[in-house]
C-alpha cells in the first residue's frame, strides 16, 4: 500500500515519484521470518523500476540471478533511499554479521559492477547510525552493493554462502535495530551521473536478511 507522501517534514520536489509506505510498527508479527516486514519509507531519485512490484519486490529472501544481476529488485536512482522495518525478533546483535543486504552486482572484467549504497541502522526509527562506508576503495568497503550474490535462495544464518553484502550492529554500537535505511552513493562513488539515468538507476534492492542464530 502505498501512499503519495506530503505529510513529511522535507516536502519531496515531486510527491508522485516519492511513494511512502508507513504504519509499519506492529506489521509482519504473523510472518517471523528474517527478511524485511515492511517498506516504512521510499524516496527514489529518478529511478522507477520495480517500483509497480513494492513493497513485494524487497520482501522474502534473495533471488539474485544466476551470475547475472537479478532483477527481483527495486532501484533508488542516485541519491535515493528507502527504509525497511524488522518486526520481532528484528536484528540482534551476536557473533559476527547481524544481517546481509542484496543487491545486483555483476561480474565484468575482471572485477564487478557495482553501485553502492551506504547503510544505516536504528532500534526505533528516530536515532540512527551510520556504517563507515569507504567510497573511495575500489571496489568501495563498508557500503551496500558491493558483494555478488552467490545463493538463488538464502540459507538462514550463513552469509558466507549466499553472498551479498554482511553488516555488524556492534561496528555502530547497537545491540539491536528495527529498522535498516540504505542511501545510494553511486554518483560519490563514480564521480559522475552515467549509471544514475533511467528507470533502474543507482543502488537496486533486491532483500536485505537478518542473521538468525
Ligand atoms: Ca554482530
Ligand atoms: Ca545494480
Amino acid at each position: 500500500m502505498f501512499v503519495v507522501a506530503g505529510a513529511c517534514a522535507a516536502e519531496p520536489e515531486d510527491p508522485a515519484h516519492y511513494p511512502v509506505v508507513g504504519g509499519c510498527e506492529g506489521a509482519g508479527a504473523a510472518t517471523r521470518d528474517p527478511f524485511v516486514d515492511c517498506v516504512d519509507e521510499l524516496r527514489p531519485r529518478g529511478a522507477s523500476f520495480g517500483h509497480d512490484r513494492a513493497p513485494a519486490v524487497v520482501m522474502g529472501p534473495p533471488r539474485g540471478g544466476g551470475g547475472l544481476g537479478g532483477v527481483d529488485v527495486l532501484s533508488l536512482g542516485c541519491g535515493g533511499e528507502i527504509t525497511l522495518f524488522f518486526d520481532e525478533p528484528a536484528i540482534v546483535d551476536g557473533p559476527g554479521a547481524d544481517f546481509v543486504v542484496f543487491e545486483n552486482p555483476f561480474a565484468l572484467g575482471d572485477g564487478t559492477f557495482v553501485e553502492p549504497a551506504r547503510v544505516l541502522a536504528s532500534e526505533d526509527g528516530v536515532e540512527w547510525r551510520e556504517f563507515p562506508c569507504a567510497l573511495a576503495q575500489r571496489p568501495p568497503i563498508g557500503c551496500a552493493g558491493i558483494g555478488l550474490v552467490s545463493a538463488e535462495s538464502f540459507d538462514q544464518g550463513d552469509p558466507e554462502a549466499s553472498g551479498g553484502d554482511s553488516f555488524d550492529l556492534k561496528e555502530i554500537g547497537l545491540a539491536r535495530a528495527t529498522y535498516v535505511r540504505l542511501i545510494d552513493a553511486g554518483e560519490a562513488y563514480y564521480g559522475h551521473r552515467m549509471w544514475c539515468e533511467g528507470p533502474s538507476g543507482g543502488f537496486d534492492l533486491d532483500a536485505i536478511a537478518a542473521v538468525i542464530r
